[in-house]
């Protein structure tokens, strides 16, 4: 039976997420205000990564995900940060190179040349200072 749910899984994982090598993403949003920082340090606690976007499909499933438990008009962090390179954005959990970006238009803007930290709010990107208090944030637990 377990092993039928396994390959089940694996089944699903190479069906639906064929292009995702980490395996399958679940995204799951947490309401706490909190840094970038201390988002990034959860997410850990939990077992998972402050959430990497890579789709306009995932990026669709955070949206999701901060509706479940919260207001999706505020502020959420997610895991880019560019705050080792101006204008170059990281997802910072998982050390990667962010490729799909969605912000909103006029951001990244650097407002102050303090801005090196992604929320997601409506749907769209802004940076924000990485101390900006945010409603909540969005950790993805990857299953392999
Ligand atoms: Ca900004």
């Amino acid at each position: 039976m377990l092993m039928a749910l396994r390959y089940l899984c694996l089944v699903l994982c190479l069906a639906l997420f064929a292009t995702e090598a980490d395996g399958c993403k679940d995204f799951v949003a947490y309401r706490r205000t909190v840094t970038f920082f201390q988002a990034f340090q959860q997410c850990r606690l939990f077992g998972g990564y402050l959430t990497f976007v890579e789709s306009a499909e995932e990026n669709a499933q955070v949206v999701t995900a901060i509706k479940a438990v919260g207001d999706f008009t505020k502020e959420w962090y997610i895991g880019a940060t560019d705050l080792s390179n101006e204008g170059n954005f990281l997802w910072f959990g998982v050390n990667k190179k962010a490729t799909y970006l969605n912000f909103v238009q006029g951001e990244p803007n650097n407002s102050g040349g303090t801005e090196h930290c992604v929320v997601i709010a409506s749907g769209k990107w802004k940076d924000m200072s990485c101390d900006f208090r945010a409603i909540g944030f969005v950790c993805a637990h990857i299953r392999h």
